[in-house]
């Protein structure tokens, strides 16, 4: 059990019930107003069949809501028969008759004032809702949980020229609009957005003829950068008939871009809402990267129709029902769209940076948690990407046919329902007729698998013996066995592979045997099979072997990645680390292999976060230091600079991409390997000019941006960040990418001084979340080595905005507390100033019960 303060106890799984109450049917009318909006809410409502027993009190949620009235099936209800608190009302059940009733109520709200940007708020002069995970409830009373599922009606009355909801609209005149979504859905779902917004617009005929009308709601002035979002969607939508034989399911799909929005988007039905960052691009003013993640997130709120709406979570301990397949198929497509082993490395680069991140220190929790006190802090890197791990393990073990049969199944079975994991993992067992009991330990048992490997041969028989384990973390003391699926490929001396297959762990140790002439080089978790970490005896050799030989381009670049690791964690810890010369030479190989995609070679040639740095060496035992870790880092990039400097200008050289600039995935892939060749040369030489150059004559965001990171990185961005800020000032993006390059790039001796100069810049705003984390965020998570520069300077700049925003937007802040979760894996000096911080924060006046969580936790404030 979680310990906080009395008011709020933790919600356990173990507790869930049926609603006593359902809603059939939910009618709401909003009467627009920035300081006093009414809702009127006609309710259609029935005892829930399932649950047996006498009459039931009806409780409603609600919170901030002035309530005007209450009646039940048209009669008043008297103010001593509503009971209402913080968190709802509640009406005995001997004033709720026996069958089902309709609940009215008038309520006010003020979405002015509403700076958590939950409930109905106002972004920019347009009204905009944001209600999962439970926003619903600060609109008006409703049993807002996902399990209550009903079709709307709504009414919008308002002095603006845009009204939107969910679904069709059936009716609209001067100040008033009316939509009907006929798919039942949970509150969570619903959406309303109100401004002066212009639309751009498309249709898509779907599989069976229906003909779609597509919108993109912007504001005026943004219209031109909303056709690479417009084709993201229509080609998702292809993708998901194709793919996964769904189909779209209403007459219209509207997207709006919002400036002021706590996450990337939301999958409201028919009407998703999206921070403007995920929408709006053009080549001046968005990089390949922005435009990959807008193909991504327009993708993954489309999918979500499926996989969240029409059949949703049953409760939100059920997050990763929805969350981790839906990550699952926006990965599947964007590898499908551009390079599957590319987006494989991306995705993996990631879910090692966060997610194994969050497995390692206090904020460890089941992909499928157990309790909680604020469940938008469990909006985690586990539930959403070692959720989607966990998909593809599935779909590993089973099989791509049999994957495909149980989601049919899943589709077929589930329309229309609130599901829980045992209903997923049901239809794999049906599909597939294995028994997934063990298999299901990946949801409920959190940290991130050991799994260590030896290898023997002798007498013509090869055996691989592994061993796993996983660390205790924090409530589970104790871990068992997870079932491993290892991809593997064996590799003879002389290069060739002759065996591929998968192996299934499922045991503490467990061996596997060969038949073979000589010692084969085993390349293995190939594609990163399993979301463990491999422990194994390779050295440098074996390692240099696989970068040249393996197939596998994963584990090719595994290779490369554990090479580097391994190189910068000794140069960190020890002076005079030379690499060897087979280290570079191996680089320059791949780097001039012409069969290799760009792409793949940018990856292969960039070296490891300093976060990562960190993570390798805690989780080998050592004690690490950011700052040495970044000198290493900068040390060994200068020396790939200048041991492969003319392969480097060569490709500098010749992957320019001739026209203009195109964000498809092939040209983006040569202006990565252009760029990183570009970093590596300026490590060496920064004087060349090189990125000088660049930034003065790019005709793309991407060119400029990069060269603008590492004249910031190598101290000679004065000129360069001036012209910059003159040319778009006025455009809130690359505003948000001109604080963010300085928050990260900055060398760590002088970041503290150059943020917290940031800070008080007029374009610094502490209430939109988009410019707040592009500075404090960026800073905090993205420059390491300045984060934790000696002193706790850092530590005490980041917790001072945070003691700030939490009294504006506590999500955005709880969120940001996560810069602290490897707290514990540093130096004492370190520790003790990161736990001071976290404790200033934890003794602020009213601390959000959001922050109150997160903070709690990081301290280990647990007990039974
Ligand atoms: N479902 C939303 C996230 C809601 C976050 C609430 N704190 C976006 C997504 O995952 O698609
Ligand atoms: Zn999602």
């Amino acid at each position: 059990m979680l310990r906080t303060d009395a008011q709020t106890p933790a919600i356990r799984l173990a507790d869930y019930t049926p609603p006593a109450y359902l809603v059939d049917r939910a009618e709401l009318t909003f009467r627009l107003d920035p300081e006093a909006t009414r809702v009127l809410a006609r309710l259609e409502m029935r005892p829930n069949p399932a649950v047996s027993g006498p009459s039931r009190d009806l409780r409603l949620d609600g919170r901030g809501l002035k309530l005007i009235s209450a009646a039940i099936n048209a009669s008043p209800l008297a103010p001593d028969v509503l009971v209402q608190d913080d968190e709802g009302l509640s009406v005995s059940a001997e004033h709720i008759p026996d069958g089902p009733f309709v609940w009215t109520a008038e309520t006010e709200i003020a979405p002015l004032s509403n700076s958590a940007l939950e409930g109905l708020y106002m972004s920019g002069g347009m009204y905009c809702t944001q209600c999962e995970a439970q926003g619903f409830r600060k609109i008006t009373f409703y049993p807002d949980r996902p399990d209550v599922m009903a079709t709307y009606r709504v009414r919008i009355e308002g002095d603006v020229p845009v009204l939107l909801s969910n679904g069709n609209l059936t009716g609209q005149g001067p100040g008033w609009a009316e939509w009907e979504d006929p798919h039942r859905k949970p509150s969570y779902l619903f959406a309303l957005v109100a401004g002066d917004l212009r639309a751009v617009e498309d249709r898509f005929v779907t599989c069976s003829g229906r003909d779609v009308l597509l919108q993109i709601w912007v504001r005026a002035g943004d219209e031109p950068r909303c056709a690479y979002a417009m084709d993201a969607l229509k080609r998702s939508m292809a993708w998901d008939e194709e793919v996964y034989g769904r189909e779209y399911d209403l007459d219209r799909f509207m997207i709006v871009a919002v400036d002021d929005f706590n996450m990337g988007a939301m999958e409201n039905k028919g009407l998703n809402i999206f921070n403007s960052k995920y929408v709006l691009a053009s080549p001046e003013t968005a990089t390949d990267s922005d435009y990959a993640n807008i193909e991504a997130i327009i993708a993954h709120e489309y999918f979500h129709n499926w996989t969240g709406n029409r059949i949703t979570c049953r409760d939100w301990f059920q997050l990763c029902l929805k969350e981790g397949l839906t990550v699952f198929r926006d990965q599947q497509f964007s590898g499908d769209q551009r390079s599957r082993a590319v987006k494989r490395i991306e995705d993996v680069i990631r879910l090692r940076a966060a997610q194994f991140r969050e497995d390692a220190g206090p904020l460890a929790h089941p992909v499928r948690p157990e309790e909680y006190i604020e469940i938008n802090n469990f909006y985690t890197a586990t539930v959403y990407e070692k959720g989607a791990e966990l998909i593809g393990m599935l779909r590993r073990l089973v099989g791509a046919e049999t994957y495909a049969e149980a989601l049919d199944l899943y589709f077929r079975r589930h329309d229309g329902e609130a599901c829980t994991i045992e209903d997923w993992i049901k239809v794999f067992e049906d599909a597939s007729g294995r028994d997934l009991s063990h298999f299901k330990l990946w949801y409920s048992q959190a940290g991130t698998p050991r799994l260590g490997v030896k290898e023997t041969f002798a007498d013509g028989r090869y055996t691989l013996t592994f061993s796993q384990h996983t660390p205790a973390t924090p409530g589970q003391p104790h871990k068992a066995e997870v079932v491993i699926p290892v991809a593997y490929g064996l590799i003879s001396p002389g290069g060739e592979e002759f065996e591929t297959g998968l192996m299934e762990i499922t045991r503490s140790e467990q061996s596997f045997s060969w038949d073979v002439a000589e010692k084969p080089v085993p390349s293995l978790l190939r594609e990163f099979s399993a979301p463990v970490i491999l422990e194994r005896e390779t050295g440098p050799e074996q390692l240099s072997f696989l970068l040249a030989k393996d197939t596998d381009p994963f584990n090719k670049w595994e290779a490369g990645r554990s090479l580097a690791l391994a190189l910068i964690g000794q140069m960190s810890r020890e002076a005079g680390v030379e690499p060897a010369d087979e280290y570079f030479s191996a680089l320059a190989e791949v780097a001039t292999d012409p069969m290799l995609d760009p792409a793949f070679k940018a990856l292969a040639l960039a070296l490891p976060s300093v976060d990562e740095v960190v993570a390798a060496l805690a989780s080998e035992g050592h004690t690490p230091d950011p700052l040495s870790i970044h000198e290493a880092r900068r040390a060994l990039e200068r020396k790939i600079g200048a041991s492969i400097r003319e392969p480097l200008e060569a490709i500098y050289a010749e992957h320019t991409v001739s026209g203009p600039y195109t964000p498809d995935a092939s040209s983006a892939g040569r202006r990565a390997f252009r760029s990183r060749a570009l970093a590596l040369l300026t490590a060496d030489n920064p004087d060349a000019g090189l990125a000088e150059t660049q930034f003065s004559s790019a005709d793309n965001m991407t060119e400029r941006m990069s060269a603008l990171s590492l004249l910031v990185a190598h101290g000679r961005e004065d000129d360069a960040l001036r012209q910059f800020y003159a040319d778009w000032s006025s455009d809130r993006l690359v505003v948000d990418k001109w604080f963010a390059v300085q928050a990260v790039q900055t060398p760590p001796e002088k970041a503290v001084l150059v943020v917290d100069e940031l800070t008080r810049h007029p374009d610094f705003d502490l209430k939109n979340p988009n410019r707040f984390r592009s500075l404090i965020g960026s800073f905090a998570m993205g420059n390491t080595a300045g984060f934790h520069v000696p002193g706790g300077a850092g530590y005490r700049l980041v917790v001072d905005w945070l003691i700030r925003l939490d009294d504006v937007n506590p999500q955005t802040t709880a969120r940001l507390t996560s810069a602290f979760s490897a707290w514990r894996s540093f130096a004492e000096d370190r520790r003790i100033a990161m736990r001071e911080q976290l404790e200033r924060l934890l003794a602020k006046r009213d601390l959000s019960k959001d922050t109150n969580e997160m903070v709690s936790r990081l301290l280990g404030i647990t007990g039974g």
